[in-house]
């Protein structure tokens, strides 16, 4: 999926859902979703993630029916447009649905916990994003708890990895995610940070989503999700320097600064201006 890539690759955010965490309603109707998705473009976006079932800690679970009445028309619009659609979903169901309306990568939280994904993934010949998470949305805040977090997650997404391989899909198509939030402490969070460069020796591409999320007001106080995009900055520049290949954001105005800056800096990408 990012082969060949020489500067981090930018995900925008594009929740079709009334309770996301952060833009939850903003794009709750078809033709809001679609004028988001591709303004995320025309900012410089590189895929476009689209999801339908929030999975901010707490969310209640959302049936594949609703699911795909929310994604569906929107990712055949933007990929008509030709905008690079991901879809967010742990959902064989509704990755199939996507992927035959266009998207050309899955989005999966779950990494393969519907065991017919990892089948529609290599059928379609997509990217896979597979992210570690410690229980599910409903109760993952409620005690996360591990011996040696950067350690147990690369075991994890190394497990899963081999799993989307044995099912067939392409290892150039793999790209792991630690998860950020999803079922970690503060402390969690800020080791598996600060370990992108143990999990980088996978092998695989490392995406890292700390876009305005919960940890950062952790460090900060009460700031609310929309004023976290410096702090989010701060964190995935972090990643960037550490190995990480793609940042997921809901700015993509300020996911695109912190990715060409730290590029400069980091892998001497040479500068646009
Ligand atoms: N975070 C969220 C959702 N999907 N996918 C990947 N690969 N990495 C992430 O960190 C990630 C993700 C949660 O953020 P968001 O989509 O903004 O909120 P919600 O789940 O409330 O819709």
């Amino acid at each position: 999926m990012l082969d060949n890539v020489a500067h981090t690759l930018v995900m925008g955010v594009l929740n079709v859902t009334p309770d996301s965490f952060s833009d939850g309603g903003r794009h709750a109707e078809a033709g809001a979703a679609v004028a988001r998705g591709l303004e995320m473009a025309a900012e410089g976006a590189d895929l476009v993630d689209v999801g339908g079932e929030s999975t901010r800690p707490g969310a209640a679970p959302v049936g594949a029916e609703e699911e795909l009445r929310r994604v569906i028309p929107v990712v055949r619009e933007l990929a008509a447009a030709g905008v690079l659609v991901s879809i967010d979903t742990r959902k064989a169901e509704v990755a199939a649905a996507a992927l035959g309306a266009g998207a050309v990568a899955v989005n999966d939280i779950s990494a393969l916990g519907d065991p017919a994904m990892a089948g529609v993934v290599a059928g379609a010949g997509a990217g896979l994003v597979l992210l570690h998470m410690q229980g599910n949305p409903a109760t993952m805040q409620d005690d996360p708890r591990y011996e040696d977090v950067v350690a147990e997650v690369a075991r994890y997404l190394a497990d899963r990895a081999a799993g989307a391989e044995d099912a067939g899909v392409d290892p150039a198509c793999l790209c792991l995610d630690p998860g950020i939030g999803f079922g970690k402490t503060l402390e969690h969070n800020l080791a598996l940070l600060r370990g992108i460069p143990e999990l980088a020796t996978l092998g695989y591409p490392v995406l890292v989503g700390a876009s305005r999320k919960r940890f950062l007001a952790g460090i900060l106080g009460p700031v609310p999700p929309a004023e976290r995009d410096a702090a989010s900055a701060a964190a995935h520049v972090l990643a960037i320097a550490g190995g990480a290949a793609m940042i997921r954001v809901h700015s993509v105005v300020v996911g695109l600064q912190t990715a060409r800056v730290a590029d400069a800096i980091v892998r001497a990408v040479p500068a646009e201006g």
